[in-house]
């Protein structure tokens, strides 16, 4: 029987197609339906979880529907897809955002409120899909919302990890890791069990010849295991278009475990061939701009990869094209170079499994693909030992040495004179032991490569890529500046604000064309308006301190300034040097006269994210922050002059209570090392001011906002080289101020000296390579501006006005149009009704 219905029996199919809900009453019936059959509950049992998993299928059934006939009519109209590959994919929770891009919200809150339910109730029952680290992740997120809100045929592909990032508990003042079990329940994927790939490690390459003749090598042997896809629709804003995004999930391939061996005895081995398959998507590694190089993190690379692009080939073939037109039909764009091996393993289809020649094979696997880099941190850069990939993947170790010789044959033609220009740019590095350099191989295989800031996409070209500018010129290097969804980071996070900027802009267009948001400049000068906006941000303060309260037990006043650092534990993003500002601040406090602390500003100093498990120094700074809280909090001499909290568990969903509720945010990193940040622009979006280096993505915010509605400070990146090579070299000076919050924490104010030893060795001792001192003056300085700014109130709310009516760039719309044109060669496809 054929795989599709025959034309005269469609008639009834189209009769019984599914329809959508359209109103209220039509969503209750979903839900009450969910509930009685899908759940087997009924309204004697059914309580908030069950409200949540039966609104959640109501919403599904409704994307699908939207899914079927975006995927039918991008098959058909056999157009160009880009797809997305990423080992992260931080999605945060789902039904809100569904509700809102198909413009149901309303209609669900009084539908579940005439059910018996409060909306907020139902939302929050929801699990975080948090198969991501940080910011990589999460822009692999806001793009894939971009995708689709813009119409753009698009895939992303990823691992459909068992745990997310761990949960974060802090017991003592230490972070404690708990595993993130979130699948017990997710309404939002669709198992495709009849969607599998065998996926081949290890084993041996022989060298045989084909029929024709031909020599070619056949890669066998070793493991088998299976990936099964699970689909997760992804509805754009205000567009059917609903977008796929498939995860695999690793499985002994042939069957649940050895069915043999079980009856042969023996029962152990039968089972751990199938818990050693399932733990390749087991678990997302918890590092955030560090990479460790443990073979399980190569197999679940090459896994995923696998998967992916024998998904993608088997669509491609479906098509009946000659191979030629591949790159016309396909854009791939690897996030990071986590999905490197794609290049070698389409190489390898092409020449061993379809028989091409590798210089055809080489021209349309460069045409394919695209590389953005995230990162210039040298121990972010992924590199892989010879002899792990010999083993697991030996035919691809080949193609990598193939690869390498053709490009450094080319390179030696063009630059004979420098012979240490191919030590140099060589994909295989010369050490001990020899090493497989990821980003080179990810240049070498694609024809675009970006970096996520202008000042990064500048550096990257001029430091550790810039014998690769000099080898292909610069055309192949560009810069595509981040950017965020202003649907979940305005408009879901601050439902309040957006109505009012929809109220002043002509309604919610600004939602997709976030330039619109210009419009708000011309009333900065409205009294009333300025009222209305200050009160939102004071009510989105009350929000977060009530969250405060619930899970710390510390009242934090409202009207307070609230100062804000919410991002991953690293010692480049210097959290560090703020906790030492906040001791800093409670010193002075300290010396203060009653009469004089009655002048001041009152602060809440707000810390949130995660350190990576093996991170021992970020766990240091989360301790000393803690460790500060304990001791100021409860100072009577300071009450609510000063307030210092630790968020435990920072993810998405809290970041959407917490961005909005800024007066201003840090984004302090060490000049030259955060490629762009994109919680900078988050901060900015919802009415907060910044304070800031000349890093990342804050110098094109500052050229947006004005100088004077960003608070910046520190050295500039130039200088940085200089600076650290004073401190080794040179005798190295601490800032006084600086050292006065040294000798406090080391007479034991804030508890054992010894536990902050590391950190303060690090400025004195180690080199400060963040250049914590070096920055610290200016720091505080700026900190004392941001006091005086901020008591005139009216400026500073014609500030945040002027800042987010500018903000209108650093929307992912922007960002995901630029990759389409300068980098995809595709268009969008708008889905016909
Ligand atoms: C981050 C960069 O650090 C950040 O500046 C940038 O905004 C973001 O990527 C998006 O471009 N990098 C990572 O999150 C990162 O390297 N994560 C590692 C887990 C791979």
């Amino acid at each position: 029987h054929p795989a599709s219905v025959p034309e005269p029996q469609r008639a009834a199919w189209e009769k019984h197609a599914v329809k959508s809900f359209e109103d209220q009453d039509g969503f209750e019936r979903e839900v009450v339906r969910h509930v009685e059959t899908t759940l087997a509950r009924s309204l004697f049992n059914c309580d908030e979880k069950a409200a949540y998993a039966a609104t959640s299928l109501a919403f599904r059934d409704r994307l699908i529907t939207d899914w079927n006939k975006t995927q039918q009519q991008h098959t058909f109209s056999d157009t160009k897809r880009v797809y997305y590959l990423s080992l992260e994919f931080l999605m945060g929770r789902a039904l809100d955002n569904a509700m809102l891009n198909v413009g149901l919200k309303d209609t669900a809150k009084a539908g579940l409120a005439d059910l018996g339910f409060r909306i907020e109730d139902i939302i929050t029952q929801e699990n975080d899909a948090a198969l991501g680290n940080g910011g990589l992740g999460r822009l692999a997120a806001c793009f894939l919302d971009s995708l689709a809100s813009l119409n753009y045929p698009a895939w992303g592909y990823g691992l459909r990890y068992r745990y997310g990032i761990f949960k974060q508990e802090i017991i003592d003042g230490y972070q404690v890791e708990v595993p993130d079990y979130w699948l017990d329940f997710n309404p939002w994927e669709f198992p495709r069990h009849d969607v599998t790939v065998d996926i081949q490690f290890y084993g041996n390459v022989r060298k045989t010849t084909d029929a024709s003749g031909k020599s070619i090598s056949v890669w066998d042997g070793g493991e088998v295991v299976q990936a099964v896809a699970y689909d997760v629709p992804i509805p754009g804003y205000a567009t059917p278009t609903t977008n796929n995004l498939r995860l695999w999930s690793s499985k002994a391939s042939g069957g649940e475990f050895d069915f043999q061996k079980f009856n042969n005895g023996d029962y152990e081995s039968s089972v751990a061939d199938q818990q050693r398959a399932e733990t390749i998507s087991a678990v997302l590694y918890p590092n955030d701009n560090l990479e460790r190089g443990k073979e399980l993190r190569l197999k679940q690379q090459y896994f995923w990869v696998a998967a992916s692009l024998y998904d993608i080939v088997r669509r491609f073939k479906k098509s009946k094209r000659g191979w030629s037109e591949f790159p016309e039909q396909v854009a791939i764009q690897l996030n990071d170079t986590h999905p490197t091996l794609a290049i070698v393993e389409l190489q390898r289809i092409l020449i061993d499994v379809e028989g091409l020649e590798w210089d055809l094979a080489w021209n349309i696997v460069t045409n394919t693909f695209g590389y953005t880099n995230h990162t210039v941190l040298p121990e972010a850069l992924e590199k892989w030992p010879v002899g792990l990939l010999q083993n697991l993947l030996p035919r691809h170790l080949q193609i990598i040495f193939d690869i390498n010789l053709f490009f450094l044959q080319q390179v030696e033609k063009q630059f004979p004179e420098d012979r240490d220009m191919l030590r140099r740019v060589s994909i295989v590095e010369e050490s001990q032991p020899k090493m497989i350099r990821m980003a080179f191989l990810a240049i070498v295989g694609s024809h675009k490569v970006n970096g996520v800031a202008e000042l990064h996409s500048d550096l990257i070209q001029t430091t550790i890529f810039k014998d690769f500018v000099a080898i292909y010129g610069p055309d192949k290097f560009t810069n595509v500046t981040n950017g965020v969804t202003p649907r979940r980071w305005l408009h879901q996070a601050n439902p309040r604000l957006s109505e009012l900027i929809a109220s002043k802009c002509g309604g919610n267009g600004f939602l997709t064309d976030l330039t619109n948001l210009g419009k708000l400049e011309q009333f900065v000068g409205d009294k009333e308006f300025r009222k209305e906006w200050a009160e939102i941000k004071y009510a989105n303060k009350v929000r977060l301190a009530k969250h405060i309260k619930k899970t710390l037990g510390v009242t934090v006043n409202p009207a307070s300034l609230f100062d804000i650092q919410v991002k991953r534990i690293h010692e480049y993003k210097r959290q560090q040097m703020n906790i030492f500002g906040v001791i800093h601040r409670y010193l002075t406090l300290k010396k203060m006269s009653p009469e004089e602390r009655k002048k001041q500003l009152p602060r809440v100093s707000i810390f949130g994210g995660k350190a990576a498990p093996g991170y021992w120094m970020a766990k240091q700074i989360i301790h000393l922050i803690n460790s500060v809280g304990a001791v100021v909090n409860n100072d009577a001499d300071i009450g609510d002059l000063l307030k210092v909290i630790f968020l435990e568990d920072y993810n998405v969903s809290k970041a959407e209570i917490i961005c909005p509720a800024s007066d201003i945010s840090e984004h302090i990193s060490t000049a030259g090392t955060e490629a762009s940040g994109t919680s900078n622009m988050k901060f900015v979006l919802n009415g907060g001011l910044i304070i800031g280096t000349c890093d990342g993505a804050n110098i094109e915010i500052t050229r947006e906002v004005g100088e004077s509605n960003i608070f910046l400070f520190g050295n500039l990146s130039e200088d940085v080289e200089d600076l650290r090579h004073a401190h080794t070299y040179g005798s190295h000076a601490i800032d006084s101020d600086l050292d006065a919050v040294f000798r406090e924490i080391e007479k034991g104010a804030f508890g054992t000296p010894h536990d902050f030893g590391a950190l303060i060795a690090a400025v004195r001792q180690h080199g400060d390579y963040y250049l914590v001192s070096d920055d610290f003056h200016s720091y505080i300085e700026t900190h004392r501006l941001v006091d005086e700014a901020y008591r005139n109130q009216d400026e500073w709310v014609s500030k945040c006005i002027t800042a987010v009516a500018r903000m209108g760039f650093f929307s992912s719309d922007r960002c995901i149009n630029e990759y389409a044109e300068s980098i995809w060669n595709v268009e969008p496809q708008p889905i016909k009704e």
